[in-house]
């Protein structure tokens, strides 16, 4: 059986079959691939290194900041900024958007926004956690400084998205919108190697994710929805399995493989419910939409959404087409 494909070969392949794509993607992928290695590496040793537990400050979002968080940030910035493609990024971790002094050429056409490490409140425990990007081509003119509207761009017109998850193993699964496809890292190699080429959600409904903890504080629709769930129908796989994690991308990610709906709506005590359109719910509606899915704010299409503001929330629903249509006739 012939070696399976780096992440770097599989993408220069397809580089060949779409004429248009150029070799910056590659590049900034590749600087994502970079950074997301080095987080491997430090999560694998969290345990040992005294990485473990919070840094003693806080992030934009008034969270206490795990060092892995900073340390994932500091990565994946300078791995951006490196590659001279990149003017600026986004970061759950950073206030406001960073520019990256214009490299001679002035080539720097993309912007990203990222979560370095989402979840990070699991790590401690031995959870898995993830990292999530999107990126954009810039809007204004390379002449000028990068400006925030260049950050504020509807979901679908993503150039790219996607999400490492730090579990039993790393997994790197991104989409350029020709498909959804993972890699997984082997470090005794130290290369990410195609593992689940073009990735679609599996057409049985199978799994809900939603912390029901909160159920006090969902709309009655929600409410009906987790009842329907719930109840005993085996004409149509009903009861759902309940799986919930607490860790996004590895909620997201194990609902993409096996076939289930996430779920973090708005509620009465946070309208806009807790997760961040920008650098969680665009890239992971994008994945969700390739791979045969959808994803939207119980109203509204995520990719359509028209942001307002860097770290605005959203309520967040994202599953096989089946389940979210199911879901969206309790909403209406
Ligand atoms: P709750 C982690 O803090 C996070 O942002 C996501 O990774 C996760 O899905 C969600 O919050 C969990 O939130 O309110 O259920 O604890």
């Amino acid at each position: 059986m012939s070696e399976p494909m780096t992440l770097i070969e599989f993408i220069l392949h397809k580089q060949n079959e779409f004429p248009e794509a150029t070799g910056d993607l590659t590049n900034l992928l590749g600087a994502i691939q970079l950074a997301s290695k080095h987080v491997h590496r430090q999560i694998n040793r969290a345990g040992l290194l005294d990485i473990l537990g919070a840094s003693g400050e806080t992030n934009i979002q008034g969270e206490e900041q795990q060092k892995l968080d900073l340390f994932a940030n500091e990565r994946f910035k300078n791995a951006l900024k490196a590659r001279g493609h990149v003017c600026a990024i986004a970061s759950e971790e950073e206030e406001h958007f960073i520019e990256f002094e214009q490299n001679e050429k002035g080539t720097s056409k993309y912007i990203v926004a990222i979560d370095p490490i989402d979840g990070s409140s699991n790590i401690d425990v031995n959870v898995p956690v993830g990292t999530i990007f999107s990126i954009y081509r810039r809007l204004s003119c390379t002449s000028e400084s990068v400006v925030l509207s260049d950050f504020l761009q509807r979901g679908r017109v993503q150039v790219a998205a996607g999400y490492v998850i730090y579990g039993t193993s790393t997994m790197l699964v991104y989409t350029t919108g020709y498909g959804v496809n993972g890699f997984t890292f082997d470090a005794t190699v130290g290369d990410f190697f195609l593992s689940h080429p073009n990735i679609h959600y599996p057409e049985k409904p199978n799994i809900f994710s939603i912390n029901e903890g909160y159920t006090a504080y969902f709309d009655q629709g929600i409410r009906q929805y987790l009842d329907f769930c719930k109840e005993e129908n085996s004409d149509y796989g009903r009861p759902y399995k309940a799986r919930y994690v607490g860790s996004l991308v590895a909620d997201f990610h194990r609902n993409l493989l096996q076939g289930g709906i996430y779920l973090y709506p708005g509620m009465r005590t946070a309208t806009d419910g807790k997760l961040r359109l920008l650098y969680e719910c665009n890239p992971l509606a994008f994945i969700a939409e390739q791979a045969g899915g959808k994803a939207t704010n119980g109203h509204q299409r995520t990719l359509d959404v028209d942001p307002r503001q860097l770290h605005q929330r959203t309520p967040f629903f994202a599953g096989p087409s089946n389940m979210m249509e199911q879901l969206q006739e309790f909403l209406r």
